[in-house]
């Protein structure tokens, strides 16, 4: 096995942020960094008022990073922040030759780029790439180039760089084209699919959204600790219990700084979710910023346009919480608790969604063919009857109940809308 990328990851305190939270990013860069193959040697954080517009850090403290970087002997810096262009060109600058500079979205990429199994996310991965590399195409960077590279004159340097940037254009256009087509079958099987409604599972990466997908499938998906263990989302037919069924959806995870130029690609792969008659809003209830990361969620759906009424929140994981107790959810929001990993609450977690899907319970009135001593047997036997009226041929009946209770008893067919003939 090859070697792990020695790196170092670099944090910026504003007065935005605070010193907590920002080791907690880097917390999470570490992770992100390891899924990537790399290993972090050390890490480093400035405080200062506002990032520097040319250097991101100021250039006195990227002074010591080029120290402690070439004295740790790694390969790589990786910023926590987004690093435009002009960044990265005047970064390298100051950094020894043979150090590569990435940000987080470079490492996200990376991952994505090493998870993608499906043609699609394969060509959603690579587009992404692209897009992110063609601004930021310098001598160091350009993968192309790489081989000229050594030849030392600036003048050919320059060109090779313009034949990689027209090289990466066109690849661009091609992928553009390829994956328009890829969508649109895609959404032609979608149409096919039969009517039964379908639930979407997304969340913060490492949540338990292909955990809590292979308890109810009973799938064998890929579950890892691991960030973005999901690329390609998965549809299986699930059981709600009263035997009432419904597609389920797993997605590829959310994470914040998730830059736009990174999500656009994605976004047919969110589609799933921003389609689904519910969606799922999955959190890892036990993790130190599980408020963040529900944050994360929401802000990412809202771009995505699913509003708040399609959404259920999950809280997964309750067995890490003391006295198994979920949190409360900020804004009286309701969840459901749950945890995927032993399956405590998994059947009032069904009785939700059923609920949620089919209407919650109100009043309901049913008229049952007497004809039918099958049907009127079940009637009668349902929990929270209010009235009950026989007539020549007819049973009226009127239940506090929901849709899921009613069809489950087979008695959906016998609805109706009031209590007295229309
Ligand atoms: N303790 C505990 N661990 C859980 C639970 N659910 C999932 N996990 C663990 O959390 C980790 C991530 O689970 P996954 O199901 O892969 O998470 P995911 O949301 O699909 O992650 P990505 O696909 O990377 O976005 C795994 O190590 C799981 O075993 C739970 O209810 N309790
Ligand atoms: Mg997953």
């Amino acid at each position: 096995m090859a070697a792990r990328e020695a790196t170092l990851i670099v944090g910026l305190i504003t007065a935005d942020t605070s010193r907590s939270l920002v080791e907690e990013h880097l917390d999470e860069l570490e992770n992100l960094v390891d899924t990537a193959g790399g290993i972090v040697v050390d890490r480093l954080s400035q405080e200062r008022e506002k990032p520097d517009p040319a250097t991101l850090v100021g250039s006195g403290f990227l002074d010591r990073v080029a120290e402690i970087a070439e004295n740790l002997e790694v390969q790589s810096v990786v910023f926590d922040e987004d690093l435009s262009a002009s960044q990265i060109r005047n970064i390298e600058k100051k950094l020894p030759e043979n150090i590569k500079i990435l940000d987080r979205a470079a490492v996200i990429l990376d991952i994505f780029a090493l998870r993608a199994r499906s043609r699609e996310a394969q060509t959603q991965v690579e587009l992404a790439q692209l897009n992110y590399l063609l601004p930021r195409l310098t001598r160091r960077w350009s993968h192309l180039s790489r081989q000229a590279g050594g030849i030392g004159t600036r003048g050919v340097g320059e060109t090779q760089l313009e034949i990689d940037r027209r090289i990466i254009t066109r690849r661009i256009a091609l992928l553009k084209s390829k994956l328009a087509v890829i969508e649109r079958d895609r959404r032609l099987r979608r149409k096919r699919r039969s009517d039964i409604p379908t639930l979407a599972l997304v969340g913060y990466t490492n949540a338990g959204k292909s955990s809590l997908f292979r308890r109810l499938s009973r799938a064998d998906v890929l579950v890892e600790d691991r960030l973005f263990a999901t690329l390609d989302p998965r549809t299986r037919r699930i059981d709600l219990g009263h035997n009432i069924a419904a597609l389920l959806v797993d997605t590829v995870g959310f994470v914040r700084k998730l830059p736009h130029h990174l999500v656009a690609p994605f976004r047919s792969t969110l589609e799933e979710a921003s389609d689904a008659d519910l969606v799922l809003h999955l959190v890892d209830a036990s993790h130190p910023a599980w408020e963040e990361h529900l944050r994360v969620g929401q802000k990412t759906l809202e771009n995505l346009d699913v509003d708040r009424g399609r959404v259920q929140i999950v809280l997964n994981k309750v067995d890490r919480l003391p006295g198994r107790r979920p949190p409360r959810l900020p804004g009286g929001l309701p969840g459901l608790p749950i945890s995927a990993l032993e399956g405590t609450g998994i059947s009032e977690f069904r009785a939700g969604i059923r609920s949620r899907l089919l209407g919650a319970p109100e009043v309901r009135v049913l008229r049952i063919p007497l004809e039918n001593p099958e049907a009127v047997q079940q009637a009668i036997t349902l929990p929270h009857q209010l009235a009950r009226h026989f007539e020549d041929e007819f049973l009226r009946l009127a239940i506090y109940s929901d849709e899921a209770q009613i069809a489950a008893h087979g008695l959906a067919p016998y609805r109706v809308a009031r209590w007295e003939e229309e």
